[in-house]
């Protein structure tokens, strides 16, 4: 197969053959196909930070963040520019090269606190990292002063296929989100958008969802795969354990099918073992979210993290600009080093 070309016309019948590849051939070919695109391999830190907790009108099934369920999750107001900036200096001291910030928020509402937001935004584009947020639905403008505020990326997922969507959340569609997507695009800010497995959809929803995704044009510049975090007292809390094998054959399928984009091994990673890790990033993984949380959920810890990937020789990926995710200015530091606090 030719990764070397970037195509949006896929069919839902490619993909799915794609899809059902043995596994190690299609590990194999999504490897290749990373290494023509980005080289040696390389994993970027990002790190998230809740601003703004609980209490969302929207029901998403799988989330503890939703006003419908009734979940550990306390809420919390959205927070004030300076404790965000001290986080986020912290995070780039601990070696993090891209800084999310997310709102249990249906959507933007323009006024203090989305004027708080772009402060916010402001303050983490100092540091020096890239900056995404993830705030709900959004129109074109507020799109354009989060631009203009030097906002990297947005995140937005379509979380899964369209036919399987209705059975997850019910107070927002589809076409709301690629709506949303569109706005991103228009404002010039790059595009991150994924989804979640593990939500009892079948192998066609999640052939489904990467047709979605991979059809995009341009294809979002990042694609976060999740594995459902189950949270009790969320509708999904007993949902079956979905094999980690499904999520490398995701990874794997969304590497060959968005060859330049960065595919990224989100939540869920504390139900992996190490080797289903290392899995993740043969099949084309070149992200990972580190720190305690990630919004509201445990993450694995930063130490384990950075001595895992010490541990298979792979390098955090750094940048000299802000400017691009993909560019090709992309430098490499020796993973080893004593700034990123690594284990032996
Ligand atoms: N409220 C905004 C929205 O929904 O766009 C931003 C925050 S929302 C928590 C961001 C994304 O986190 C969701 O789209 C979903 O894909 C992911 N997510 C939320 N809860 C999750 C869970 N329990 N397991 C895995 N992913 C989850
Ligand atoms: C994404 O796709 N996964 C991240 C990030 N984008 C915002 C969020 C995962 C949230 C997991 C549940 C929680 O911690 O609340
Ligand atoms: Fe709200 Fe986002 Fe959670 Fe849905 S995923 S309930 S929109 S915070």
């Amino acid at each position: 197969m030719n990764n070397t070309t970037i195509r949006s016309d896929w069919t839902r019948r490619e993909i799915e053959n794609i899809y059902n590849l043995p596994l190690l051939d299609l590990v194999f070919d999504a490897q290749g196909g990373y290494r023509r695109h980005f080289g040696a391999p390389e994993v970027q830190l990002c790190q998230l930070l809740s601003i703004k907790t609980g209490g969302c009108p929207e029901d998403c099934a799988y989330c503890p963040q939703s006003a419908h369920y009734s979940t550990a999750v306390k809420r919390e107001d959205l927070m004030s520019v300076s404790e965000v900036k001290g986080i986020a200096e912290q995070a780039r001291a601990d070696g993090v090269e891209r800084f999310c910030m997310g709102a249990a928020w249906r959507e933007v509402k323009d006024g203090e606190e989305f004027d708080r937001v772009l402060e916010m935004v402001r303050a983490v584009a100092a540091t020096g990292m890239e900056v995404c947020c993830t705030l709900g639905m959004l129109t074109e403008s507020q799109a354009q002063q989060l631009a203009e505020a030097g906002l990297t990326a947005y995140n937005h997922n379509l979380d899964t296929s369209p036919e399987y969507y209705g059975e997850i959340i019910s107070t927002r569609n589809y076409a709301d989100r690629l709506k949303t997507l569109g706005a991103v695009r228009s404002a010039g800010i790059s595009v991150c958008s994924g989804g979640i497995i593990g939500m009892g959809e079948s192998d066609g929803d999640r052939i489904g969802l990467l047709h979605q995704l991979a059809t995009l044009s341009p294809h979002p510049e990042s694609v976060p795969i999740n594995m459902l975090v189950r949270v009790e007292g969320t509708p999904l809390e007993d949902a079956e354990t979905i094999d980690p094998l499904v999520l490398v054959r995701m990874i794997a399928t969304a590497r060959l099918l968005m060859p330049a984009s960065r595919v990224r091994l989100s939540a869920g990673r504390r139900s992996l073992t190490r080797e289903a890790a290392a899995l993740c990033f043969m099949a084309g993984a070149n992200s990972i979210f580190v720190g305690e949380k990630l919004l509201t959920t445990p993450n694995p810890d930063r130490d384990d993290d950075y001595a895992l990937l010490g541990s298979l020789g792979l390098k955090r990926e750094r940048r000299e600009s802000k400017a691009s995710p993909i560019s090709t200015a992309a430098v490499t530091a020796d993973i080893s080093s004593p700034i990123l606090k690594l284990g032996d």
